[in-house]
């Protein structure tokens, strides 16, 4: 007899966002609309640089249009050249705000455990071309941040971060946006903390604040007066008032992240070849990544078990398989990188990425779990 297989009415989106408080955001809109001031550093991109600085402890953090323009603006300010090493197990913006400009993304492994850059990995593929390294927090946990900059060190290089996913998130008790040159935020609207679109580079070097703010704007340093080429990045007000009305709710989406990771963890932990993704609870963490591994004794592939979830609205994804190096352009340029990602290639195969934040509850999760048990 066939089984009748559950369906959820409405569709479980991975990365539905997070919304504050929706009053408090129209208000700051008529506001906005009063004074006439759009963007170009208007009054709620410099309140919400404030706050920003704030929360993280750090002394600049300059917004942007998104995490990607951001990353091409780190990366011509730091002068980055040649190569530059980053994971494959990343989104893709990563390699292409390098590729983008002339600079060759070069594909290290990753650790085992923690999904995030391997330092020994990332020794091993410097060359005499390579300028920095770029590394992305993976799914809200840090990277080995002191053994990557122990590598930079040793060799000259520059690090910075792709700190897309790890807003909120600390490492040895100091917030992300502390480390390296500097470290890039993304606010799109899948993120745990959204302004829409938006984005913005965190960092305590005065110097390349500076620069960084200069080549958001085009260049400019006062009117008529351009001394850096430089581009568009600049965040706009209603995206910066999203932003000011989300740090408000803050601790909420947390806490609501913190709760569903519980509930997934009582609903995965006694699946046999399933296992939930860990956090370090002495750090803060968004916990905004519900990512299962697949193993071999669990009865389905990964593949099978997204089909399945899918066919019942739960639209649970497979970041971020193929990897960036099984992706064009990287793909047909370095047709044999995946030699040299034995890890990445064994493990993107098998992760699978669930659906939290405020739109999801425990009563969702235990029949999710009731998916993954096949119950
Ligand atoms: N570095 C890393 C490590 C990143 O993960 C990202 C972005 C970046 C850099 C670049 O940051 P930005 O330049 O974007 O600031 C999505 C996002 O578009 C992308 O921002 C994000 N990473 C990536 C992981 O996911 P897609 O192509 O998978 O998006 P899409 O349209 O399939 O949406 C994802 C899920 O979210 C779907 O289940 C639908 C749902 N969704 C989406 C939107 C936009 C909603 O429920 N509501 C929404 O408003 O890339």
């Amino acid at each position: 007899m066939q089984r009748c297989i559950m369906k959820f009415e409405k569709p479980l989106h991975v990365g539905c966002p997070n919304i504050g408080d929706r009053k408090k955001f129209h208000r700051i809109v008529d506001d906005i609309f009063d004074r006439r001031w759009l963007t170009n550093r208007g009054q709620c991109v410099q309140e919400f640089e404030a706050r920003l600085c704030d929360f993280l402890g750090v002394k600049h953090c300059i917004t942007m249009c998104n995490a990607t323009v951001g990353l091409e603006i780190a990366a011509k300010a730091l002068d980055l050249k040649g190569e530059v090493i980053i994971p494959s197990m990343t989104f893709v913006a990563t390699a292409h705000a390098l590729q983008w400009q002339g600079i060759h993304p070069v594909f290290a492994d990753i650790d085992r455990h923690s999904y995030n850059l391997d330092p020994a990995a990332v020794e091993r593929a410097i060359t005499p071309r390579t300028t920095g390294i770029l590394a992305t927090h993976v799914y809200s946990r840090p990277c080995d941040i002191d053994g990557l900059q122990a590598v930079a060190d040793r060799h000259g290089l520059k690090l910075l971060f792709d700190a897309a996913h790890a807003f909120g998130c600390s490492y040895k008790g100091q917030m992300i946006g502390n480390f390296g040159e500097c470290e890039a935020f993304s606010f799109h609207g899948t993120k745990f903390f959204n302004t829409f679109e938006g984005g913005a580079i965190a960092t305590n070097n005065d110097k390349l604040a500076e620069k960084i703010r200069l080549m958001q704007n085009f260049g400019f340093s006062g009117a008529d007066n351009v001394i850096y080429i430089g581009t568009n990045g600049k965040m706009n007000e209603v995206c910066a008032a999203m932003g000011l009305v989300n740090m408000d709710s803050l601790d909420e989406f947390l806490a609501v992240n913190k709760r569903n990771f519980e509930a997934y963890r009582a609903a995965i932990e006694k699946i046999d070849g399933l296992s939930l993704i860990e956090f370090d609870e002495k750090e803060k963490c968004n916990r905004q990544y519900m990512v299962a591994e697949v193993g071999d004794e669990y009865p389905l592939s990964r593949d099978e078990l997204v089909e399945k979830l899918q066919a019942a609205n739960v639209l649970a994804r497979k970041y971020f398989w193929p990897g960036c190096h099984n992706m064009e352009p990287y793909k047909s340029l370095h047709p044999n990188a995946g030699l040299l990602l034995p890890v990445t290639e064994e493990v993107t195969p098998r992760l699978v990425v669930l659906p939290t934040g405020t739109s999801v509850d425990g009563e969702i999760i235990e029949k999710i779990g009731g998916l993954l048990r096949n119950d």
